[in-house]
């Protein structure tokens, strides 16, 4: 039997969309350094640390920038990007996320963050959801970033649970692969053909029940139990 405990939630993607913004400021950076990317490419970048984004983004300009003044580069581009954020408002959570968390929260579930984004606490505090996490896991509380585990790991053990007791909700094919590879149930957010490597794969949480869910999921750990 799944003895569920947690569930850990990425946040880019998963409870509020702010890809939109990154793309409008990682561009306005590519820009001035005379190259630029398209919005498939900024596909790639989601989940993928700051300084990791910038590398791609250089990567695919053919730039080179000697790596000391890189941190001017990202620090600029993350200047741009907080003017965005301050002004997001609870209009901006994705469609059922509250009513979920809220849900967990009825049934003494556990509530934990795993993000990838050193804006994370902000974020979640403009939108109003501050007091459903219990403990929140941010880019600059891990040395390694997604798909290793590590971000996912520590969340469970703020929250004082086991990786088998914990559900993490990600956008990210490697934020699923993080959640596997760290012994958790993974539920993709998305689409199949990107998340497939996942225990399961919802559009949303618009119309997903947590009981629902959970019956789904014990479904398919059986024959890995059995
Ligand atoms: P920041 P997640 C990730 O958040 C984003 O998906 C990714 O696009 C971004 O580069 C990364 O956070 C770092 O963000 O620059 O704010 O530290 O999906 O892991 O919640
Ligand atoms: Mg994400």
């Amino acid at each position: 039997m799944l003895n569920i405990k947690a569930c850990i939630f990425d946040l880019d993607g998963v409870i509020v969309d702010t890809a939109g913004y990154h793309f409008k400021a990682w561009r306005r950076l590519a820009n001035e350094l005379g190259t630029d990317f398209t919005k498939e490419d900024n596909e790639k970048l989601k989940g993928v640390s700051r300084r990791g984004s910038l590398d791609l983004i250089l990567k695919w300009g053919n730039l080179t920038i000697p790596e000391e003044e890189k941190t001017a580069l990202t620090d600029r581009k993350n200047g741009w990007y907080v003017e965005q954020i301050n002004k997001m408002t609870a209009e901006e959570i994705l469609p059922g996320v509250e009513r979920f968390l809220a849900s967990l929260k009825e049934r003494g579930i556990k509530i934990g963050l795993g993000s990838a984004s050193r804006n994370a606490p902000n974020i979640i505090k403009r939108v109003g959801l501050e007091e459903y996490f219990d403990s929140m896991i941010d880019g600059g509380m891990v040395s390694k970033g997604k798909p290793d585990p590590e971000t996912f790991l520590k969340g469970a053990a703020a929250l004082g649970v086991l990786p088998a007791n914990t559900i993490v909700f990600e956008d990210a094919a490697k934020g699923v692969t993080a959640a596997i590879d760290g012994g958790m149930l993974a539920v993709g957010v998305g689409k199949e053909e990107v998340l497939g490597h996942a225990h399961f794969v919802v559009p949303g949480f618009e119309n997903l029940e947590y009981d629902v869910l959970l019956e789904i999921l014990q479904e398919r750990m059986l024959p890995i139990q059995n």
